[in-house]
């Protein structure tokens, strides 16, 4: 039997977007385990804290990449009123001694935590910091018991043209999918989303259900999944079929290892003048580094 812990953040606690920047509120997060911090490392952990503000919701919820409303920025927000996020269920299959399909409601609200704020680093060249609401997918997982043959995790979005309208066209090969290796998917940073800044995900940032990976170029973090999947073999994403040599499986953020056809050394943190230096695991490394001990970044890109 699973040990529930709920949230050591009441929902009266909730602050509105604006006054998030409250300095003592970052040290709570911080002393409240190093999974739920900003901040990589205590060295740095000071600077980054006074440098790196929430970027404000507005760009959050109007800049976005969601493909199944279209290429541009723009598109999501204007397009995205077609999904219809409730009722919604999630289909969790494949090597797991308990198989289900999940309603939202099932198992959300007991693990629920308010404020992972998290550093989303686009393979574009652009980055946000936004605060999640969420649950850490590793309860998920301990919760239907995975097999020793269940190796990674693959995450499918909704496929239905009639509320995802690009889903028309072949921009991609549809559903969009994306997917971890088990000890990725069982990390306490990795996240299944439910909302930002303190409210239900809008439908553009991948209601109501979107994987957050925040060591990994964006791309990884699948939107308004409903299928989760245990598999034996490394699963061919949609962004790998699309174009492998530029997209690997793991896509972890690296600035020593360039896009071939642009830089990742820096990157331009949306709302902000100028760009940043690109940290490596996008500023998470002391928590999953390890996860990669050996491994030739080069080659599993
Ligand atoms: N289903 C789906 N998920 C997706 C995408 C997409 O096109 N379709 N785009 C990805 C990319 S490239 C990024 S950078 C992030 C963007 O998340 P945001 O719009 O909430 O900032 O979502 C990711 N998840
Ligand atoms: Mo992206």
């Amino acid at each position: 039997m699973l040990i529930l812990r709920p949230s050591d953040v009441a929902s009266s606690e909730i602050t509105p977007e604006g006054t998030y920047l409250n300095r003592r509120r970052f040290i709570g997060a911080m002393a409240a385990g190093a999974a739920s911090t900003l901040v990589s490392g205590p060295a740095d952990a000071a600077a980054q804290e006074a440098q790196e503000k929430l970027t404000p919701y507005d760009d959050v919820t109007t800049y976005n990449n969601f493909y199944e409303f279209g290429t541009g920025k723009d598109d999501p927000v204007k397009n995205a009123h077609t999904l219809r996020p409730r009722p919604w269920s999630v289909a969790v299959e494949g090597h797991v001694r308990k198989p289900a399909v999940y309603g939202l409601e099932d198992f959300v609200k007991p693990y629920t935590v308010e404020d992972r704020v998290y550093r989303l680093r686009c393979v574009e060249g652009w980055s946000m910091v936004i605060p999640w609401r969420g649950f850490e997918l590793r309860r998920l997982i301990e919760r239907v018991e995975p097999t020793s043959q269940a190796k990674y995790v693959e995450f499918i979005t909704l496929h239905d043209p009639q509320q995802m309208p690009e889903q028309r066209r072949g921009t991609l090969d549809w559903p969009y999918n994306e997917g971890l290796r088990m000890d990725e998917a069982m990390h306490p940073l990795t996240l299944l989303t439910t909302g930002l800044y303190g409210k239900e995900l809008p439908n553009q940032n991948g209601a109501p259900l979107r994987l957050v990976v925040p060591w990994k170029y964006g791309f990884k973090s699948g939107k308004s999944i409903v299928k989760i999947r245990f598999v034996e073999q490394q699963p061919q994403t949609a962004w790998m079929k699309a174009n492998g040599r530029e997209y690997g499986f793991y896509s972890n953020v690296n600035p020593d290892v360039d896009h071939p056809r642009w830089s990742q050394k820096r990157e331009r943190r949306i709302g902000e003048l100028g760009r940043r230096t690109t940290l490596m695991f996008n500023g998470y490394g002391d928590q999953v580094a390890g996860l990669y001990a050996g491994m030739d970044l080069r080659r599993f890109y």
